[in-house]
């Protein structure tokens, strides 16, 4: 290689990337002149810096071209605020956008270096919980892959969702130190920078034109520095910035203290400051309260919106336009304080009027709820804001005072409306962000139409009433780049082979496929790619875990975060009946099947933390009883992330969808799952009631209580001790658990497992939908012993999922919530 290296430096840097040979010499020379290592000691971690960096270059390339159109024409841009975004490793994704993965693959070949090594020397960035997050990252690759002017922001997380272990069959999360080896993707943009401000006092006064004007004054300042990645769109000369705020002290050192001589005290300070980026709240269920939490909110979004406006002023004159030129989506209520503080720059910095300053900002923000479980709706202490942010708690009170205002001018008389609408709970002193969000927002939108539903009837009837037009349906969608095309090379190859690759950009393009459900041939080939898609799943599985696993046996996966809503807890009660009966000898012809369940719990949320833990002590007595041992096993996946759901959603066969209905907005993973061929056992929640009416109901398992049902019962008054009593099965199950028979050396480990089904009330209806969950698993089990049947259904599956690309949820957004347009480029 000794003359290669040579010739390369002697060379130019740019690199034809239509040629192997010509990448090649370009990787060497990135090598030495960016990476700064000697190409012939180079291993794969600096062959991934070489190509990252040299990629780079174009990822900058198209960054330019992107903004100079957006300049040019001055369409309305769109500013997705999200505190997460998970947005999975991104070489590879990367060259497939590009279409540059075989030219690499060869270049790298040449020099002794395998792609797919590498690619796994790229950390995934998890700077997110779950759906939401990875939903950010769904539409910003939509949004570039269809060229629209988008732009995330987010927080530049030095500590991202922990990383999971399972010891003593307990989860224990280490910190993700995902920049650890550099992050070679990010433009550190020193000279963006803002200053955001906490604490302090306000002092109002009267201008020399006599308007009343208020100052924020005294405040402790932290300096917001943007990072910057490329979101790069398929076959696209469009990017989506994500710009990600990393938390700076201000001064480095505070003078008062240095001249004291006290140079510990003032470094101390400045760590405090630099502590608001450092780590993501790795809980996505319920809200705790902290002030750290609060002050990142309010730390990304003051950021945020100050460039916003940056940006905005660079070409506009003034900020009377600001609307027509800037749609902000928020992400949940997380970003919901740019509400206020938009208002602020607006009247203190920029000297608008309240009423001005008011039409604007309920014409540039959109709300999207993504929850429907109260302990996750956000509220911050009244105290806490007026100490945090004491200008935005009186600019809150004023919006309220007009809100309040309207409200009884629609409601007169009606004194429990209008505690109810208020944004602040009178009961408890706390603000309502969600209230703020939707008072503040132009359009809010629920995310399934199950979900929407819910929300205007059940949780928000009053603002719907009071806004007719306010509140909208956006079903979610996952982009079939990352979640068939990347994870599913050899499906994918299927697919194009059969109906010509269209539905790469257009996913409805997929219903050509529906015929070939009929065709033998393909059927074997469609069933051939399972198969080796489930062997890679079980290679994966066994280095992980210890387990020997079948790949011939049904695979039904069960991965999302670990919640009681979510209901792992059915899953494994149908998993320890299954075990009973086989040994007992109670099924026929048994079908063999191994159980996976993957996902993390909350650090402080007990309950979640023991049915993993209850899941291994099952796990572990299944797994080594001889006399079940080929017809069932169940296994535990450590560390659910995107790069494991990369290999594990391709290799299912059968996709659990399974919440309590009315429970999980949408869900994202059952569409996943879908699209690459498994079947849904479901009930009929969220996003899984609008896949039964794609796939129509031959090809879905739906089970349980609807959404009435579930209210329905509750009101009458649900007795889980009667569910039990009248069903032996599930009796025995229940009684297994809580008298130890997985853990004899601790008998009474799951206690709080027992208590939460019955002294607790079985608030999720486990138990109450057993028995139908048990008869649905025997359905599947029915069609399993089909192959052919079984593979007819599941290729219609992946044909009736056009619906459900991201890339139908953003051509929606831009049509209905932000009016944008696709740029020329
Ligand atoms: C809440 C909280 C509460 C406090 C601390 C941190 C934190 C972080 C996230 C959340 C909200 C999580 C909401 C969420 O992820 N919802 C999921 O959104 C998906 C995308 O819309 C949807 O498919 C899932 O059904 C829904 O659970």
């Amino acid at each position: 290689m000794d003359h290669l290296v040579k010739e390369a430096l002697e060379g130019e840097f740019r690199v034809n990337l239509h040629d192997a040979d010509s990448i090649r010499r370009g990787l060497i020379s990135y090598m030495v002149r960016v990476v700064g290592h000697d190409p012939l000691a180079a291993g794969p971690r600096q062959w991934f810096q070489a190509l990252a960096h040299m990629l780079k270059g174009i990822l900058s390339e198209r960054g330019m071209g992107t903004s100079r159109a957006q300049y040019g024409q001055d369409t309305r841009r769109v500013y997705y605020l999200s505190m997460e975004f998970l947005t999975g490793r991104r070489l590879k994704k990367h060259l497939l956008d590009f279409g540059l993965e075989e030219n690499v693959r060869e270049a790298l070949a040449s020099l002794g270096q395998d792609l797919d090594v590498l690619a796994k020397e790229e950390a995934d960035p998890a700077l997110g919980n779950g759906g939401l997050g990875r939903l950010a990252a769904c539409f910003l690759d939509s949004m570039a892959t269809h060229r629209y002017p988008g732009h995330g922001y987010g927080i530049h997380y030095e500590f991202g969702m922990f990383s999971q272990t399972i010891e003593d069959g307990q989860q224990v999360e280490h910190p993700d130190s995902w920049l650890h080896g550099g992050n070679p993707w990010e433009f550190l943009r020193h000279s963006v920078t803002y200053p955001v401000r906490f604490n302090g006092r306000i002092v109002c006064f009267k201008d020399e034109k006599g308007h009343e004007r208020c100052e924020w004054v005294d405040t402790n300042d932290v300096h917001a520095v943007a990072h910057d990645m490329k979101i790069t769109g398929f076959d696209s000369p469009a990017i989506s910035n994500l710009r990600l705020w990393a938390a700076r002290a201000t001064n480095d050192f505070d003078l008062r203290f240095f001249n004291e001589g006290n140079y510990i005290e003032a470094v101390k300070d400045k760590t405090t400051s630099e502590t608001l980026s450092k780590v993501l709240y790795p809980m996505d269920s319920t809200v705790l309260g902290q002030e750290l939490r609060l002050k990142q909110e309010y730390f990304f979004v003051s950021a945020s919106l100050q460039d916003i406006i940056a940006r905005h002023l660079r070409v506009h004159n003034d900020l009377h336009n600001f609307h027509e030129k800037i749609a902000i989506q928020l992400n949940d209520t997380h970003p919901a304080l740019a509400v206020p503080e938009l208002m602020r720059l607006l009247m203190d910095v920029h000297e608008m009027e309240w009423d001005e300053a008011w039409a604007i900002t309920r014409e540039t923000f959109c709300y999207t709820n993504h929850t429907l479980l109260p302990e996750a709706l956000e509220t911050w202490p009244v105290g806490m804001l007026e100490h945090v942010l004491p200008r935005h708690l009186e600019i809150i009170y004023l919006i309220n005072h007009d809100h309040l205002q309207q409200v009884r001018f629609r409601f007169p008389g009606e004194m429990e409306v209008l505690r109810k609408m208020s944004l602040v709970d009178e009961d408890t002193q706390r603000i309502r962000m969600a209230h703020l969000a939707i008072v503040g927002s132009k359009r809010v939108n629920g995310v399934a139409a199950l979900h929407t539903k819910l929300l205007r009837e059940k949780v928000f009837p009053e603002f719907d009433a009071m806004y007719p037009n306010r509140f909208v349906n956006v079903t979610n969608g996952v982009t079939q780049r990352r979640w068939l095309l990347q994870c599913n090379p050899k499906l994918s190859d299927l697919i194009s082979e059969a109906i010509g690759d269209s539905w790469k950009t257009d996913l409805t393009a997929l219903h050509a496929l529906e015929p070939l459900a009929e065709d033998a041939a393909f059927r074997e080939r469609f069933n051939a790619i399972k198969l080796a898609n489930k062997e890679r799943l079980a290679r994966h599985l066994e280095t992980r875990t210890g387990f020997t696993l079948d790949p011939t046996s049904m695979f039904d996966v069960q991965v999302k975060r670990i919640h009681e809503y979510k209901r792992q807890l059915l899953n494994l009660l149908h998993v320890i009946h299954r075990y009973v009966q086989l040994r007992e000898g109670r099924i026929a012809n048994p079908v063999p099947r191994t159980v996976v369940i993957g996902g993390k719990a909350a650090p402080g949320y007990y309950l979640a933390k023991q049915i993993i833990r209850l899941i291994g002590d099952v796990a572990l007595t299944i797994n080594n009883d001889r006399a079940v041992n080929d017809t069932l096993k169940l296994v535990f996946l450590p560390n659910y992330n995107v790069s494991n759901a990369e290999i594990t959603i391709p290799g299912a066969n059968l996709s659990e969808q399974i919440s309590t209905a009315g429970t999980e907005a949408s869900g994202t993973g059952n569409m996943k799952f879908a699209l690459n061929g498994a079947l849904t056992i479901g009930t009929l929640d969220g996003a899984n009631i609008e896949i039964k009416e794609e796939v129509g109901d031959d090809n879905i398992f739906i089970f349980g209580l609807t959404t009435e049902q579930v209210q329905e019962t509750k009101r009458k008054g649900y007795n889980p001790w009667k569910v039990v009593e009248h069903d032996a099965d599930l009796r025995r199950v229940v009684d297994m658990i809580s008298s130890g028979y997985f853990n004899p050396q601790q008998v009474n480990r799951y206690n709080s497992i027992r208590d939460t089904l019955f002294d607790g009330g079985d608030q999720y209806m486990v138990l109450a939908d057993f028995r139908a969950y048990v008869e649905a698993q025997a359905h599947v089990d029915d069609l399993f012993t089909d192959s052919d049947a079984w593979a007819r259904k599941a290729i219609l599956n992946v044909a009736r999922m056009g619906l459900f690309s991201s890339d139908r949820s953003i051509h929606t957004y831009a049509r209905d919530i932000w009016g944008a347009k696709q740029m020329d480029l």
